[in-house]
């Protein structure tokens, strides 16, 4: 485990010391504290997280669009102390999300999950230390696909909290588009008391009404409207991706995979994001993505 300075845990001392010691050096109430803010992003540059954002609680009660969440959905009604949400971001590599449905995505997708809770687990505790009873949000918190079935939806929205955190805005596809990644990015989130300094929402609008996403969806799920006014049905999204689950090749991601926002096409060399669907023009590709489907799964 990595100590912070000026921590009071100790490995090796009585643990029951540890919780007197942090409620002494509780810093609840703080004004906006940007030196916190600088050792977090510090923190997570040490973590190698390649992209962060900070929302105040206050802007759920003040929702960029209608219709917005129920109260109850909101940090601050899950977790009364929170003030912050800290949202951090994975991407999703491009050429492996290339071969889905596959084994090769699968994995990724799972490991990449792995890695969001251990991070937002870590930074939890990073703040907790400093005097901030800090929690992680699971970045999905479900228990099956069959429980999503029937009900598709979790206590707290990492894209909501991500567009409010200024990581990105929404497509027609649903997800929350990333300037760095578009779609091709999971997120986790963070719940502390500390108030840190927001970061401002993005203003240019991301999405660019290609429809890709809603012409190559094979559950026929996305609509053309924008959010919230166009909603996936999530229904059909669903049970084509338990489908894709029980021959363990899941997520679907067709969705993420075509978008052409982000500028991870450049860095992978795929700014022609139509590639997809044009097996003649890019034979090697859909060769390799064939002989990847072939394996590991049903
Ligand atoms: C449930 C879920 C699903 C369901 C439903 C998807 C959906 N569009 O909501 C299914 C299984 C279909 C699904 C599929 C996918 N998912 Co998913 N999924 C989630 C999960 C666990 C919860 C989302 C949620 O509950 N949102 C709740 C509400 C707030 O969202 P909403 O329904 O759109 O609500 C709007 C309106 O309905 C309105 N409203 C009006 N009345 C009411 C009433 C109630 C009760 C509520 C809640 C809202 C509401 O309010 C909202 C508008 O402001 C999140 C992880 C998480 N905990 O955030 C991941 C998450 C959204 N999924 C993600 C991804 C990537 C995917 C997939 C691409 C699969 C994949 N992994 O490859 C597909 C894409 C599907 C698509 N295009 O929509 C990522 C998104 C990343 C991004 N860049 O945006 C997330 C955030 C996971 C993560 N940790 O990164 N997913
Ligand atoms: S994940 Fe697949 S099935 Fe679900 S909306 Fe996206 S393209 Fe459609
Ligand atoms: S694929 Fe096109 S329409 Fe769909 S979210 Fe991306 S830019 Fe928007």
């Amino acid at each position: 485990m990595l100590i912070p300075p000026g921590s009071n845990y100790r490995t090796t001392g009585n643990r029951k010391k540890y919780f007197p010691l942090l409620i002494q050096t509780t810093l609840i109430g703080d004004p906006v504290n940007k030196d916190l803010k600088k050792s977090l992003l510090e923190k997570c540059r040490e973590m190698e997280i390649p992209m962060v954002g900070v929302a105040s609680t206050k802007h759920w009660e003040t929702p960029p669009f209608q219709p917005w969440m129920p109260e109850e959905f909101y940090p601050q009604s899950i977790y009364p102390e929170a003030k912050s949400v800290i949202v951090i971001g994975l991407p999703i590599n491009l050429p492996v999300l290339e071969s889905a449905p596959s084994i090769h995505y699968n994995e990724l997708y799972r490991t990449v999950n792995i890695l969001l809770d251990q991070y937002t687990y870590r930074l939890s505790n990073f703040l907790t230390e400093k005097g901030y009873p800090s929690i992680f949000i699971p970045r999905d918190g479900y228990g099956s696909g069959k429980v999503l079935l029937e009900k598709p939806v979790a206590f707290f929205s990492h894209r909501h909290a991500a567009l409010l955190a200024g990581l990105g805005n929404f497509g027609v596809n649903n997800m929350l588009l990333t300037p760095e990644y578009g779609p091709r990015v999971r997120f986790g989130s963070v719940f502390t008391p500390a108030e840190l300094p927001s970061d401002p929402l993005i203003e240019e609008q991301l999405c660019t009404h290609c429809m890709r996403c809603v012409h190559m969806c094979p559950s026929n799920a996305l609509d053309k409207a924008d959010y919230p006014v166009g909603l996936t049905d999530k229904n059909a999204c669903a049970s084509y991706n338990f489908e894709l689950a029980r021959r363990y090749i899941s997520p679907c991601g067709i969705c993420i995979k075509v978008c052409p926002v982000g500028e991870d096409r450049k860095l992978y060399g795929r700014e022609d994001a139509s590639m997809y669907s044009k097996k003649d023009e890019f034979p090697e590709y859909h060769r390799a993505w064939k002989h990847v489907r072939a394996y590991g799964g049903k």
